[in-house]
């Protein structure tokens, strides 16, 4: 399928239409609708269709958001980003065209690990990946604030993608964000409510390199208002079955100050990185 439509003799777009599609088996339900393995007609390409209703988008005040979104995700074109090919829409709803991950989303394969950890290799595999794809994001301005399992997913490789960008904005932010939901992933700063940068993926990506290691994000409680302390305390503790480089690159990156965390290069570069990712290591 070609992101940019086939283009008639008068060099015009076709747009597309549900009639494009033939539309298979539900592969995940959200606020505003579900998403649905679907197969374009004429080259039988299979991406993942997600139907969004417009009086539900309308109800909650999000079509502003929506429309900034598509612009965001539509720009952005990296092995480790879950593309947008395209969108359509009729009367009542919205089409968005996705990348179609075929081993499906990241939580779920991490709890159905024996032990609901990954090794440090698989990890090590997964960290660099996620700080590639967000470099390329800072990139082009724009922080994602909201790397979680729940929204990455794996292809048919096994390579990760980022797929949700719900609370993504273009930087540097001092907007106030609604707390909503889990804080597991939230640096200080923004459980503070204080102004941030690109700073707060480094600290999202230390939680996650703890996560697919210990099975649990490091500052997990009872209630949110004990995850908060915890987070705004850094209140970190291992088990004892990490390596000595794995808790050095989680500490390096879960720093109170957004300034002290250790960049992406150098995530990329870490010895424990580079010592996992090494065929004869
Ligand atoms: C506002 C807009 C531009 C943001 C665009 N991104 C999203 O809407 C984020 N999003 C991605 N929402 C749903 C998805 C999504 C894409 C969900 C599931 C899948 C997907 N691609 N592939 C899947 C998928 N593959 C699976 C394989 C096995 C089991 C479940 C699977 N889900």
């Amino acid at each position: 399928m070609n992101s940019c439509q086939s283009s008639d003799t008068s060099g015009e777009r076709k747009r597309w239409s549900l009639d494009n599609f033939e539309v298979g088996r539900p592969l995940g339900k959200g606020k505003f609708g579900n998403v649905y393995l679907a197969r374009e007609v004429n080259s039988k390409f299979i991406v993942a269709l997600k139907m969004l209703f417009k009086s539900q988008l309308q109800k909650a005040n999000v079509e502003h958001q929506l429309r900034r979104e598509i612009e965001i995700q539509a720009n952005l074109r990296h092995p480790n980003i879950l593309r947008l090919y395209g969108y359509f829409y009729d009367e009542k709803r919205v089409f968005l065209i996705l990348e179609y991950a075929a081993q499906g989303e990241l939580y779920k394969v991490l709890q159905s690990q024996p032990n609901g950890c990954f090794d440090e290799k698989r990890t090590a595999r997964y960290i660099l990946q996620l700080s590639q794809a967000l470099g390329y994001c800072h990139s082009k301005k724009v922080i994602h604030r909201d790397i979680k399992p729940e929204n990455i997913l794996l292809d048919l490789r096994g390579d990760l993608k980022i797929a949700d960008f719900g609370w993504s904005v273009h930087s540097p932010s001092s907007k106030r964000t609604t707390l909503c939901g889990t804080l597991d992933y939230l640096p200080p700063e923004m459980v503070e409510g204080k102004a941030h940068d690109e700073n707060v993926d480094l600290w999202s990506i230390g939680v996650l390199a703890y996560e697919f290691l210990c099975g649990s994000p490091p500052f997990e409680s009872e209630s949110n208002a004990e995850t908060y302390k915890k987070i705004s305390k850094v209140d970190l503790k291992f088990p004892s079955h990490l390596s000595p480089g794995a808790k050095d690159l989680i500490s390096r990156l879960l720093r109170h100050s957004p300034r002290e965390r250790l960049n992406l290069e150098g995530v990329c570069k870490h010895p424990w990185i580079v010592k996992m990712l090494n065929p004869s290591g």
